[in-house]
């Protein structure tokens, strides 16, 4: 079974931001996982070059359009190059077979009957590139999606006959309840088609930088319409309308995208593919929007995130492993330095770093660095069938595309390994006399960071290699089968010294404020600094602290103390937070049981009176007494206070 994994082409108006990133990093981690269990892959990447915006965009930086789409593809294709995105395909829309091949897609709808020729009335995004009925607009003028100004447009335009498809559509998604990743976002795409198609405008004459109608239908006015041409980029790549060679890769198993273009690929492509006679993709993964420290990022707020800057900061595979780790695929995720050093510092450094490092440290004392028992079975049945359960849970994750599941389910292994050591103490067992058993709890680790390794490559190419290196073995398609399908375990190991991993980082290591400033923000930059002298802080600063509503769901007192309550607080995670609060001379358990409060979110843990307390309730204190801070109305929990 071939594996034909793409990304988005991305729009060459700007350079790529850590968004970008972050879909190309999800379908590389996949890619990667696929090739290694031995699976035909295809991965696909690219730039979507045509257009009014590019045409805008070129016009305003005064250079040719395609010069400047040049210019700009080229900044793609270096970044992910520097990032050794194993791309198997960086296609351009201004590739000439591209061109032929859109133009043969063109021919064949047309002849078909599902294009025809009419007149466009109504309102177009430049930004979104996006045709909007009057009725859709807001306040008669805005884009519904993006907020800004449309432009009226009426001219002579081809449609599409997307309204023809609405039945064909919803029986797919019927038929196909994960075509639409994460199945949380189905409904949404469901209630559009239910709520009825329009007849899509696919060609502009108002202005030119696009593919050209095919010559048969003799009619140059037209340019096509950015998306159709876009879209059927997954098919050009692979030789449709031209050098069809590569076409047995379709359907293409998943294209990766942004909620924000979920539905150009979960109604118009798949229209398109039906008319064209083609299946249907077996899923398209929509992933959420990035924002950074809470605020959406953008040029002209001069908080984009460069994701160059932060891969030399932090290290690329640290990055791959905090964004798919961070959020729930298909959820807005937020970019803040502090929780990806503290992911970098516990789960990178403190639970596989460490074990790694034991694992060398034991090995050179005991058995010069070569690790050979057949006693794991022996001594540690209880913990290969823990582990042998934890891998088998991996694949449901992966299927789903569930990454931070997948990463939170798989870090299982290493307490299994840290327990592990914890429980049979080797240096007790090496000063007892007891090597043999020694040296099996030392195998047992060896095993763990090996599969464990071998199921995160996909995740951290660079890092898991390093790790084989380490361990003696090989991250390929044979070690896979042994040690992951196969459930073997490796009796010799030959440890080889590396240097630790993951080193731990206790400062942001990137500037927090902006990086590039525009002019006009120098002075009020500037005028920021003498203000901070003044114990003013900046908004930067006041962001670091992460404010949210919490529910309170249990409450007691602590015994002896005068002053403290023992909270459970829910702020939106898998489970409630124990909050220590020094309330109790102003609030009884009872009164707070079931009523929200502001807590602030990513306090260092702390304890009190030998209890662990996870952060901290926001609170006014004077005279007349204490008051808890609350939301005015209750608001979802886990929402953040801004
Ligand atoms: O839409 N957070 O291109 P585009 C997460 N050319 N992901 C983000 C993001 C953010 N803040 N910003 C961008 C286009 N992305 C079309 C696509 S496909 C046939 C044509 C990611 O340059 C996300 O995947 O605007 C989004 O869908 C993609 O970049 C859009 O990039």
């Amino acid at each position: 079974m071939s594996n034909y994994i793409t990304t988005p082409i991305y729009y060459v108006n700007g350079e790529a931001h850590i968004g970008h990133a972050y879909t190309t990093f999800i379908a590389d981690a996949i890619a990667r996982h696929s090739r290694l269990i031995g699976e035909e892959t295809y991965f696909l990447t690219g730039t979507d070059e045509h257009g009014q915006k590019i045409e805008e965009s070129a016009a305003k930086n005064s250079k040719p359009t395609q010069e400047f789409a040049d210019e700009i593809s080229a900044t793609f294709k270096n970044l992910w190059d520097e990032f050794n995105i194993s791309y198997d395909q960086f296609i351009r829309t201004t590739d000439e077979h591209h061109k032929r091949g859109v133009q043969k897609a063109f021919e064949v709808m047309y002849a078909k009957g599902d294009i025809y020729k009419g007149h466009y009335e109504g309102n177009y995004c430049v930004s979104c590139e996006t045709f909007f009925p009057k009725t859709q607009l807001i306040d008669d003028e805005f884009c519904p999606d993006c907020g800004r100004s449309t432009s009226t447009v009426k001219e002579e335009s081809y449609f599409f006959k997307l309204s023809e498809y609405e039945d064909r559509l919803l029986a797919y998604y019927e038929a196909h309840p994960d075509f639409i990743l994460p199945k949380s976002r189905r409904n949404e795409v469901i209630n559009f088609v239910k709520g009825g198609l329009h007849d899509l405008s696919v060609t502009r004459t108002s202005f030119t930088w696009g593919v050209k109608l095919p010559k048969s239908l003799n009619d140059d006015k037209h340019v096509m319409y950015v998306w159709l041409d876009a879209l059927l980029n997954y098919i050009t790549a692979l030789g449709y309308g031209d050098d069809e060679a590569k076409m047995d890769l379709w359907p293409a198993n998943i294209h990766f995208v942004g909620k924000d273009i979920l539905r150009f690929h979960a109604i118009y492509w798949p229209a398109f593919l039906m008319s064209l006679d083609l299946p249907l993709p077996k899923h398209i993964g929509a992933h959420g929007w990035w924002t950074r420290d809470g605020e959406k990022m953008s040029k002209s707020k001069g908080n984009v995130i460069h994701p160059k800057d932060v891969a030399e900061a932090y290290g690329l595979d640290n990055l791959r492993y905090f964004m798919m780790r961070e959020v729930p695929f298909g959820q807005d995720g937020d970019f803040s330095q502090r929780a990806f050093i503290d992911r970098i510092n516990s789960d990178l450094s403190n639970d596989l770093g460490n074990l790694l490092n034991r694992i060398i440290g034991m090995s050179g004392k005991y058995s010069e660095y070569i690790i050979d028992s057949k006693d794991v079975e022996k001594y540690h049945s209880k913990e290969l069938q823990q582990m042998k359960s934890v891998l088998d849970s991996l694949d449901k994750y992966l299927d789903e595309i569930q990454m931070h599941r997948y990463l939170e389910e798989l870090w299982k292994l290493f307490s299994i390994g840290n327990r592990a050591i914890e429980e049979h103490a080797p240096w007790v067992k090496i000063k007892n006399g007891q090597k043999d058993q020694a040296l099996a709890t030392v195998a047992l680790i060896a095993n763990i960071l090996a599969k464990a390794s071998l199921r995160l490559h996909g995740v951290m190419p660079e890092t898991t290699k390093k790790i084989a290196t380490a361990l003696g073995f090989e991250m390929s398609s044979r070690y896979y089968k042994e040690l992951i399908l196969d459930d073997e375990l490796l009796n010799t190991f030959t440890i080889e010294k590396v240097p630790p991993l993951f080193p731990r980082v206790d400062e942001p290591l990137i500037a927090e404020a902006p990086k590039a400033m525009p002019k006009a923000d120098k002075q009020e930059s500037e005028n920021q600094e003498q203000k901070n002298e003044d114990n003013l802080i900046t908004i930067d600063k006041f962001f670091e602290t992460s404010l949210k509503i919490g529910l309170v769901v249990e409450a007691q007192e602590v015994a002896k103390s005068k002053k403290l309550l023992k909270l459970q607080v829910d702020v939106g995670e898998d489970k409630p937070r124990q909050v220590v609060a020094g309330i109790k001379e102003f609030y009884s358990p009872d009164e707070l049981v079931d009523t929200q409060v502001c807590v602030v979110a990513n306090l260092k843990p702390a304890k009190l009176m030998g209890m662990l307390s996870e952060g901290m309730l926001l609170a006014a204190k004077d005279s007349d007494g204490l008051s808890l801070i609350r939301p005015e109305k209750p608001k979802k929990i886990g929402t953040d206070i801004k």
